[in-house]
């Protein structure tokens, strides 16, 4: 308890909102909520015994039956109180309007609902004692309790969420209630070691430090309203914040002190062992029978394979489910909020978001909840580059033709294989002293924008391979997942590899209205997809193995999907790289548990990418022909 006084006093308390993503009140919308609905409190037991803090807001209108639509979160119900209403209600205002029943609950262990809050809880295939919980039964229990008590229900029941609720929502399928007819699980954690907490072995340094600390307002797993904290950085530069930190091990040694549970299982489990096996629910999503339309952002920079990959598994293992899968141009949660029509410095076009909010998403749930007529497609994509919706009926489109894109020496790339026989690479110096930005600029926090970004501000350094193609003499559409197959070599026994996709604009492209200023769209070079991969986990995040110094080694891993075209005028640049801070943590660049590092490990290395026939390095993209 002392160790915590002492943390909390170098905190400010954190005054959060409710949800983390919900869509933002406006005072139009709160005065509705307060004029058309009733709010009430409940404990809703569960079958360990177990109470969940709900809270109910139910129609004025008692004239007529509403359809259940819930959010299971662990960032709180608030306000508390059934005097003191949300600002707004549903995914949506147009389901405010429309009239249901919204339930909003506190997950185990969170806030007011009592139990312990287990991260990603483990779900279990069965459940032979009232003891044997997860969300599944936590979920199957509050909807048998809320169609039994909740007056004027029609029987059906939706669950909705965004990031974690996102994951409480892909778990609420699991409770495989007959009620459950419609989710949308959506930007939804799927395996945190491919989410939020590592990608491909690299620790997401800035997007997870302060993240834990909002975990901390439970004393004993007691019940509370209090907020969780919020980590004082006393400077809004991050590169210099957490080089000035060091090792991630100082984390704790100068900061939380071992007093934040959450961030030291992040800390303690570096390798992709159990206690991560465990939490990917992945493995759960069979025998669905409820409507799914699983959402995400193709600039989601937190949970992008979650959304992915839980739309890919429900539709693979549930062939006669009907499963709708939606991504747009948004950062994580940007479909429930605003225009939807920008990022960073790139036009999408017009807008986005309340188009999928009406047509998509409230049409999604009408029907299923109220029997109104839809005619959504399977999968309704946002094609970046060209700014169009598109239809398809499966995703990735069955279409797209798996090509090679080929690192080639001079700093070319082409479809072409490469012709030369010998060893030719190219090679730079790794410096974690000196590490590559993923951001140009400063910031303190996982800079959305850094997923469009402008990546001129790294094309200069020497520790940046840069390759590009000609100009395209027409449109180059890849639709679907990427994997990097690199042959490489350093001259220590681990290394980091981050290959970027970047569209390079021609020098006649015009600035837009949102272009930021000073920034030239001219030669812009736009991120399109980028991902790390912590080499020693070449072949398997289960199973870390050094590089032996200079050995030529094949180090392959996957990049999210897109659908992107590059146009005609533009070229297609490939950057690789061994740093990207402090997006993620620096690799000592030794064989080591990195989480237990001293700032002495970490040493230069040089790093080699070859480009030959007998080595060749490449993407392996999908691409729809002239589509
Ligand atoms: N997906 C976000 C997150 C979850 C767990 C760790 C870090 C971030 C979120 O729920 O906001």
């Amino acid at each position: 308890m002392k160790k915590l006084i002492l943390f909390a006093f170098s905190f400010l308390l954190f005054a959060s909102v409710g949800c983390k993503h919900s869509s933002h009140p406006t005072n139009t919308n709160a005065a509705y909520v307060k004029d058309n609905y009733i709010k009430y409190e409940y404990q809703v037991p569960v079958r360990d015994g177990k109470k969940l803090f709900t809270s109910v807001y139910v129609p004025k209108d008692q004239t007529k039956k509403y359809p259940i639509m819930m959010d299971r979160t662990p960032y709180s119900v608030a306000p508390y109180g059934k005097d003191k209403y949300k600002g707004t209600l549903g995914p949506s205002p147009l389901f405010m309007h429309d009239g249901y029943i919204f339930v909003y609950q506190d997950v185990r262990g969170r806030f007011m609902s009592e139990g312990i809050f287990e991260e990603m809880t483990p779900e279990k295939e069965e459940h032979k004692t009232k003891n044997d919980v997860d969300e599944g039964t936590d979920t199957y229990d509050t909807i048998d309790w809320l169609l039994k008590n909740i007056p004027n229900n029609n029987g059906k029941v939706g669950v909705w969420g965004i990031s974690y609720p996102g994951f409480f929502t892909t778990a609420a399928l699991l409770s495989r209630h007959p009620a459950l007819v419609a989710a949308s699980p959506q930007a939804p954690m799927a395996d945190l070691y491919r989410d939020d907490a590592f990608h491909n072995g690299a620790f997401m340094l800035v997007g997870n430090f302060g993240f834990y600390a909002g975990f901390t307002n439970r004393q004993n797993d007691k019940p509370t309203q209090r907020k969780g904290l919020q980590f004082n950085f006393g400077t809004n530069d991050g590169y210099k914040f957490f080089m000035n930190m060091g090792s991630v091990k100082n984390s704790n040694d100068k900061y939380y002190k071992d007093t934040i549970r959450l961030w030291n299982e992040m800390l303690d489990h570096p390798n992709y062992d159990q206690h991560w096996k465990d939490r990917n629910i992945l493995y759960h999503l069979h025998d669905i029978k409820t409507a799914v339309l699983v959402t995400g952002g193709w600039y989601d920079a937190e949970d992008l394979y979650g959304a992915i990959n839980t739309y890919k598994t429900l539709a693979k293992n549930n062939p006669s489910t009907p499963i709708y899968f939606t991504m747009g141009p948004w950062v994580h949660g940007g479909w429930s909020y605003g225009q939807g029509d920008h990022l960073g410095d790139i036009d999408f076009g017009g807008s986005t978001g309340p188009f999928y909010r009406e047509k998509i998403e409230f049409a999604f749930f009408n029907h299923y909840l109220k029997g109104t007529p839809f005619n959504l497609p399977k999968v309704s994509m946002f094609e970046t580059g060209v700014n169009q919706w598109k239809n398809y009926n499966v995703w990735p489109p069955k279409e797209a033709a798996e090509k090679n894109l080929y690192l080639l020496p001079g700093g070319k790339l082409s479809f072409d294989e490469p012709q030369v026989a010998d060893n030719s690479f190219n090679e730079f110096i790794s410096d974690p002293k000196n590490p590559v930005p993923f951001i140009n600029g400063i910031d303190i926090d996982m800079k959305r924008e850094y997923m469009t970004g402008d990546q001129r501000f790294a094309t200069g350094r020497k520790d940046v391979l840069t390759y590009q193609t000609d100009v395209l003499d027409k449109d180059v559409t890849l639709a679907g997942n990427i994997w990097a197959d690199l042959k490489v070599s350093t001259t220590g026994t681990d290394a980091d590899w981050v290959v970027k996709i970047i569209d390079v604009h021609p020098d006649s492209a015009k600035n837009n209205k949102f272009t930021s200023k000073g920034v030239n769209m001219a030669d812009y070079e736009q991120m399109v997809r980028s991902e790390a991969m912590r080499g020693k986990f070449r072949d398997g995040f289960d199973k870390p193995a050094p590089f032996k110094p200079g050995k030529i080694t094949p180090v392959n891993f996957e990049l999210q999907d897109v659908l992107h075209t590059f146009k005609k005028g533009h070229r297609i640049m490939v950057q690789v790289q061994s740093t990207w801070f402090p997006l993620i943590d620096r690799n000592t660049q030794k064989f080591e548990d990195i989480m237990k590092a001293k700032d002495s490990d970490f040493q230069k290395a040089t790093n080699r990418v070859y480009t030959s026939k007998v080595n060749p390095s490449y993407l392996k993209v999908r691409v729809m022909d002239g589509k």
